[in-house]
């Protein structure tokens, strides 16, 4: 358990509640010492009360980028770095926040390829270290908005996965994009166990439709803060659509595949009426769970000043990509 002087942020919760939900979760069986909250669907409100303060020692060496600057800011602050790298969800490695950079140090992340197949008029396979070599790296500061109603502001170095895409030339029956993180159990502690793995069915996978994968905002990432990813953050590749919740934002991809129909995503799979397939950022549409109006803004703040802000349509960039949800009632495709 931590100690009290070392928590730097947890939760909003004034101490009071903290500790009466401490007493609620012993109740109901889940031991205090390293438990992770449930074993099903997202922490929540429950987020952060139960990692690990400690950095990990060693961390995996991140090569520095050549890229072209984001020069606007957007009036974003960025999340510092440091929360960035240790607050992270990667259930691959384990359910507490502070479990990627614990556990992920050790991923072996050369050689990497990404077969990209299905509607292509020409499948590959994509070597990452050729990919970084090759492709023009842009920076994106971009607002990410947990569907556990927590956020942060993260400069992103990668590709416009449109133009990786259409390199592969999609076919006219390429209507779906769907991508495939590392199954890989013996790296993965959360794919040999259930319970450390909350209860998903690996290997993760995610989709998006054509128009949303083609769509400039959305990226293929190979780097933050002008460095390669570190494993906890999805290295070496991992998807960013600032629109829709982080789940969406799928890490350590190996497979992507250009598909006709809508294909399976990991959390819609495992609570579909909680995670829709869509997963646009809502304040208007409530997790069943919890409110999605506000978020708790990660930063270095302490546990007690911990700032929160409006939850915007489409995470602030409904100027952006509304149009492509024109005449759909979001209410039902969420
Ligand atoms: N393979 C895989 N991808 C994943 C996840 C995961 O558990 N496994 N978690 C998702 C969630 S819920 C979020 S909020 C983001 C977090 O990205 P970050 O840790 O880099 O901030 O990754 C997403 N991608
Ligand atoms: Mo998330």
């Amino acid at each position: 358990m931590k100690k009290i002087p070392d928590i730097k942020e947890n939760d909003v919760t004034p101490e009071a509640v903290y500790k009466q939900r401490r007493q609620l979760l012993a109740g109901m069986g889940f031991g205090l010492a390293g438990a992770s909250l449930p074993l099903s669907g997202h922490a929540g409100v429950f987020d952060g009360l139960f990692g690990k303060d400690e950095t990990a020692s060693t961390q995996a060496p991140r090569k520095p980028l050549e890229y072209k600057q984001d020069k606007s800011r957007h009036g974003l602050s960025l999340t510092p770095e440091n929360k960035v790298l240790s607050h992270n969800n990667f259930y691959e490695f384990g359910t507490a926040k502070t479990d990627p950079q614990q556990n992920a140090q050790g991923l072996k992340l050369e050689p990497w390829t990404v077969e990209v197949g299905g509607e292509v008029n020409k499948p590959g396979t994509v070597d990452v270290s050729e990919l970084l070599q090759s492709a023009t790296l842009v920076e994106r500061i971009y607002r990410m908005r947990c569907v556990e109603a927590w956020s942060m502001v993260i400069p992103w170095v990668g590709i416009e996965l449109g133009a990786f895409l259409k390199q592969f030339e999609p076919t006219s029956k390429a209507k779906y994009v769907a991508f495939q993180t590392l199954y890989d159990p013996e790296q993965m502690p959360g794919q040999r166990s259930r319970f450390v793995g909350g209860g998903i069915n690996y290997p993760y996978v995610e989709g998006l439709r054509i128009d949303e994968a083609m769509h400039p905002l959305s990226l293929l990432a190979v780097g933050l803060y002008g460095k390669t990813l570190a494993p906890q953050n999805g290295a070496p590749l991992r998807l960013v659509v600032p629109w829709k919740y982080g789940f969406k934002g799928i890490k350590s991809i190996v497979k992507i595949s250009l598909v006709e129909k809508q294909p399976p995503a990991t959390w819609n799979l495992l609570a579909p009426q909680e995670y829709g397939f869509y997963a646009n950022v809502n304040p208007a549409v409530d997790h069943p769970r919890w409110s999605q109006a506000s978020e708790r803004i990660i930063d270095n703040s302490s546990v007690f000043e911990a700032k929160r802000k409006a939850t915007l349509p489409f995470n602030g960039y409904a100027d952006q990509v509304a149009e492509l949800y024109s005449g759909m009632d979001l209410k039902k495709y969420y």
